[in-house]
């Protein structure tokens, strides 16, 4: 990290004004508190980075003894209970604590770079979403650590049916760590997915208009405002189960009353967009690096960017494809499978064009490239199968067999861990100045793509041959049993290739070949900063002449020449950067969240005795979290300047980029 952690040093002129104060505030460039304190979207995107690969790695560890026990017919490596609390939580982590928080670590690190910003708009506010996503995962992973007796970690499956989650069906409190962990990472994405939309909509470099957006940072737009609009449903399904469990009411208490149907509807209103929330980001990942590696721009780029969209907004119209055998009736059921069937429009169009981009291409079989072509083939295989239980019928067969386990996990892992393996590796040499060895970067991924085929491919078969999913053990004669074990099998060889992968990644980053600027010769303007990026980006904001505006900047110098009279005033107004200080009160706030939302989940509130201990504790956390916000509010905006030319770490660009 120290990569990164380079102090700047303030002159005495530029340090805050000595003013009486009852918390100094802090100025560490350097060490941990450094990192409790950042502001910075570089060391925020690295700290969602590292968070999400070890949550990954847990959750990891959760599918293969998943696997582990169902290798064999009439295994006993886990009990049914455990059994439960293995896919509950190896669901909720993979999605929620490795796959969001991995692409919300690029959305931070990369998209302001893209559009030629400074930061983000909020910078506090990005440190509190990325101190309340830590805190979230805290509490859905604290049952662990508790007696399972009465707490123990969630056991009600990702989804967390309701009136199973119920008080009647399950006393202990594992659910409310569930409850309360998924408001928690809700508040945190929600918070950070406002931050990139003000910050895409207001501070783009000059020139960059929305139809030079790089691909990327469109579906990271489109993706925050699936957040913004898709989480408030689960929020109210959360609360309301809370109340239900903690308080007395009957929202899903189905003996007195209560409706078990609305809980898939409001579940399902989040959870379908929230396929697309994991999904979008690869997708742009995945523009970004196909037109690098075949040296040409991106085929079709308007309709990528409206067939994004279409998706984002197609993607609220279909939920009740996960309620076909819910009884819904005719017409609706009908009209959700059309809805579904449609949606595979907008994404096949995307397939065309990154095949379309790569067609004629000179082709790169960098490592990148191969992460992103398996991507492109695994992910088509995935949109098939989705495609077939996207008619009624057909799913309510496949339905909670193991054919969806195989579908999910092709687009999953062939599509969204894929891309994100294949973002590490392309935007790793501009985060840290070093790149991985291409032989051993081609060697995992040659080792995860054969065994994430071996081991979900089986699936497929398991599935129609009426394998259900979420059952903890089968019988010897069910004609499972082949399947089961190689589909095992090639788990732990995926697990070998994930080895790898780290291994390569944690070598690159101590010992790996450094290199300079623009390792790739990239077409988007983060590739014109020095490597790592200082911490202020850029010198002087780029002015932006085209798309591609890196790849434009490189190759066509009379033409840009042409133009700058144009921006000319651009150059005048520089002088020095003005940063914002660090700040520890988005940590603070968050800890209070965390101690109030603990303060709901472990004490009982009946009876009576427990009731005091749940309200003093929330009401402490809700009081650290106002102290939190109060200074927050208060301690000013003020910050100092950096004067970069006498700092000693040149960001003079090479090329027109920053002259205008
Ligand atoms: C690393 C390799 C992985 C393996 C070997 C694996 C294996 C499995 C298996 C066997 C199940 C079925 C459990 C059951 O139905 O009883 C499962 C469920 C699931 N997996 Fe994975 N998985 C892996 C990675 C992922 C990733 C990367 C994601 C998401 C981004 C994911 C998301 C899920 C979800 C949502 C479920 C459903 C859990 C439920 O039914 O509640 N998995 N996985
Ligand atoms: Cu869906």
């Amino acid at each position: 990290m120290d990569a990164l952690a380079k102090p700047v040093f303030l002159t005495k002129e530029e340090k805050a004004p000595a003013r009486p104060r009852l918390f100094a505030r802090p100025t560490a460039k350097t060490g941990l508190m450094s990192w409790i304190t950042t502001v910075d979207h570089k060391r925020i995107g690295l700290l969602y980075g590292l968070f999400a690969l070890f949550f990954f790695l847990v959750g990891g560890f959760e599918a293969l003894l998943i696997r582990t026990q169902l290798m064999f017919p009439n295994n006993n490596v886990l009990t049914a209970q455990q059994y439960n609390t293995m896919f509950t939580m190896h669901g909720t982590t993979m999605i929620f604590l490795a796959v969001m928080p991995l692409s919300s670590a690029f959305f931070n690190f990369i998209m302001p770079l893209q559009i030629g910003a400074r930061d983000v708009a909020f910078p506090r506010l990005n440190a509190f979403s990325l101190w309340t996503f830590v805190a979230g995962a805290i509490i859905l992973n604290i049952g662990w650590f508790l007696p399972t007796a009465t707490h123990g970690a969630p056991d009600g499956g990702w989804f967390g049916y309701a009136p199973l989650t119920s008080k009647t069906f399950i006393a202990k409190h594992s659910i409310d760590y569930w409850v309360m962990g998924l408001q928690l990472l809700g508040a945190a994405s929600i918070a950070a997915s406002l931050n990139f939309i003000v910050t895409i909509i207001n501070l783009r470099a000059p020139g960059m208009t929305m139809m030079r957006l790089p691909v990327f940072t469109w579906m990271t737009l489109i993706t925050s405002f699936l957040v913004i609009l898709s989480f408030p449903a689960i929020t109210i399904a959360l609360v309301e189960l809370m109340m239900d469990r903690n308080f007395g009411t009957n929202f899903f208490e189905a003996s007195n009353g209560g409706m078990p149907i609305l809980w898939q509807h409001l579940f399902w209103v989040f959870g379908h967009p929230e396929v697309y929330i994991l999904i979008l980001p690869a997708m742009g990942i995945i523009s970004e690096i196909l037109p690098t590696f075949s040296r040409k721009p991106l085929f079709g780029y308007p309709i990528v960017v409206f067939s994004g969209a279409c998706i984002g907004f197609l993607g609220f119209g279909v939920w009740s494809h996960h309620m076909f055998t819910t009884g819904m009736g005719t017409v609706a059921t009908a009209a959700f499978a059309m809805a579904t069937m449609a949606i595979a429009v907008p994404t096949g169009v995307k397939i065309f064009n990154w095949i379309g981009t790569i067609w004629g291409g000179h082709l790169q079989m960098r490592t990148p490239m191969m992460f992103a072509l398996g991507f492109v083939w695994m992910f088509m295989i995935g949109g098939f199968s989705g495609v077939m239980h996207s008619a009624a019928p057909a799913d309510a067969q496949q339905q909670d067999s193991y054919f969806v386990i195989a579908h999910f996990h092709y687009v999953l892992i062939g599509g969204s861990l894929f891309a994100l393996l294949a973002g590490i590796h392309y935007w790793f040499p501009l985060m840290f100045g070093r790149k991985a060895s291409e032989f051993w970067g081609k060697l995992s991924f040659w080792v995860i793509f054969v065994g994430f085929n071996v081991t979900f491919f089986p699936m497929h078969f398991l599935g129609l041959n009426g394998m259900p999913r979420r059952t903890f053990t089968y019988d010897a004669n069910m004609g499972w049993n082949t399947a089961n074990f190689v589909s095992t099998m090639g788990a732990f060889t995926l697990g070998v290739g994930i080895f790898i992968y780290f291994a390569t990644m944690v070598y690159t980053y101590l010992k790996g070949e450094r290199v300079g600027r623009d390792v790739w010769d990239g077409r988007t303007l983060e590739w014109s900063l020095p490597v790592p990026p200082p911490e202020y980006n850029y010198r002087v904001i780029p002015t932006v002449h085209a798309r591609d505006a890196w790849w434009y900047e490189k190759h066509h110098q009379e033409e840009i020449k042409k133009e700058q009279a144009e921006y000319a005033h651009a150059e005048a107004a520089h002088g020095g950067i003005h940063m914002p200080f660090p700040s520890i009160w988005p940590f603070v706030t968050s800890v209070g969240i965390l101690i109030g939302a603990f303060g709901v989940a472990f004490f009982d509130s009946n009876p009576a005795p427990g009731i005091h201990a749940k309200l003093g504790t929330t009401l402490f956390g809700a009081a650290v979290m106002l102290v939190g916000i109060y200074f927050w509010a208060l301690e000013g905006a003020e910050g100092y300047h950096l004067h970069v030319d006498e700092e000693g770490r040149t960001a003079e660009p090479t090329s027109h980029v920053g002259k205008s």
